[in-house]
């Protein structure tokens, strides 16, 4: 008996770091002449009240043979795909990641939000699907405004069968949700995705991407707002673009004011992306109209502030060079791969 709790103790500690040490355990133990062959033989020798404690021991003794050969198999198997066969070499480097790269509107997104943010402007979000009154009516869109029409706003058709829910068409709605729910002073930046219901092709798409900002206080002028768009197109394009605001008209802003920036390309020279004009338009701005400021809450009295609004794939198309609007929406990863991880 004591024999066979040597084996069993034997068997228990055993361990193998070889499949040539295996084998020599499976034969040991198992093989015709073998350990359990033996102690099985034995068995008519072992008086009979014995007999079955003896028996049961034996078996487990066999199952413990067999469990240890089949844990050192798949260890064995394991090691050797990971190895090919070689020794593991834990010192060498981990095989490479590829790494992502974000996507373009992504990145001049970014920049955008962290220039302004420098000064004070926070991040503000709101809802794709908007009511009129957020898109169209607290920004003083006339009721037969144009921008209204079924060509350039996508409707969404409800089951009540109202007909004023629909895609926004800028983020000026989240502005109006910001004014509706803050009290001034409010410096805030909206960036997201818009909707128009335009074709498709190189210059057009039916969605694309605006940063719009808001700056609202007591005493805000015209002035704070030429100073603050020149910090930015200084700090998104260099230290010495120059900027020219052109006379322009929109429902929400009065004055309002098309921005353009010295062309980074020709310096201001004239080439065939600023279309030899040495400007490059890339914003729209203004003054809020005191109309909105009263829609929106806000005593025109006491408070003034600027608006403004850029198309994120403009900036883009101008930053990297790229002449194809659809590029930024196929995900094609040939495209999309030459841009930074930044
Ligand atoms: C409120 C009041 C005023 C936001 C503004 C623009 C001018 C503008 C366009 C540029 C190209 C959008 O991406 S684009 O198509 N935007 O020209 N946006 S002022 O003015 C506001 C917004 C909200 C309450």
């Amino acid at each position: 008996m004591s024999a066979l709790q040597d084996h069993l103790n034997e068997v228990a500690a055993y361990t193998a770091s070889s499949k040539e040490e295996v084998e020599q355990f499976r034969l040991k133990y198992l093989s015709k002449k073998g350990i359990l062959a033996d102690l099985f033989a034995e068995m008519k020798n072992i008086p009979g009240d014995q007999r079955k404690a003896y028996g049961l021991q034996v078996n487990e003794l066999k199952v413990n043979v067999e469990e240890k050969l089949q844990s050192f198999q798949s260890i064995l198997e394991a090691a050797a795909d990971a190895t090919s066969g070689g020794p593991i070499d834990l010192t060498l480097p981990a095989a490479p990641l590829p790494l992502g790269s974000r996507h373009p509107i992504t990145l001049i997104r970014n920049r955008i939000v962290s220039i302004f943010s420098r000064i004070g402007f926070t991040v503000s979000d709101g809802p794709e699907i908007e009511d009129d009154w957020h898109n169209f009516t607290a920004l003083n869109f006339p009721e037969n405004h144009p921008a209204r029409d079924m060509q350039d706003t996508f409707f969404i058709e409800m089951k009540g069968g109202s007909d004023s829910i629909a895609l926004r068409t800028h983020t000026s709605s989240v502005q109006v949700r910001v004014m509706e729910t803050t009290k001034p002073p409010i410096r805030s930046l909206m960036p997201g995705r818009v909707y128009r219901n335009e074709a498709i092709s190189a210059r057009a798409h039916c969605f694309f991407h605006q940063v719009e900002g808001l700056y609202i206080d007591e005493g805000v002028t015209f002035a704070d707002m030429k100073q603050t768009l020149l910090y930015f197109s200084r700090e998104m394009f260099g230290a010495e673009t120059q900027i020219r605001l052109r006379p322009s008209y929109f429902p929400f802003t009065e004055p309002s004011a098309e921005m353009d920036v010295t062309c980074e390309i020709c310096k201001g020279k004239g080439c065939n992306v600023c279309k030899y004009t040495g400007w490059l338009e890339i914003m729209g701005c203004g003054m809020v109209d005191p109309n909105v400021l009263q829609n929106c809450g806000i005593e025109p009295e006491k408070y003034s502030g600027f608006a403004f609004g850029m198309g994120i794939e403009r900036i883009a198309m101008l930053k990297y060079g790229v002449k194809d609007l659809r590029l930024f929406s196929e995900n094609d990863i040939r495209f999309l791969r030459q841009f930074s991880a930044e």
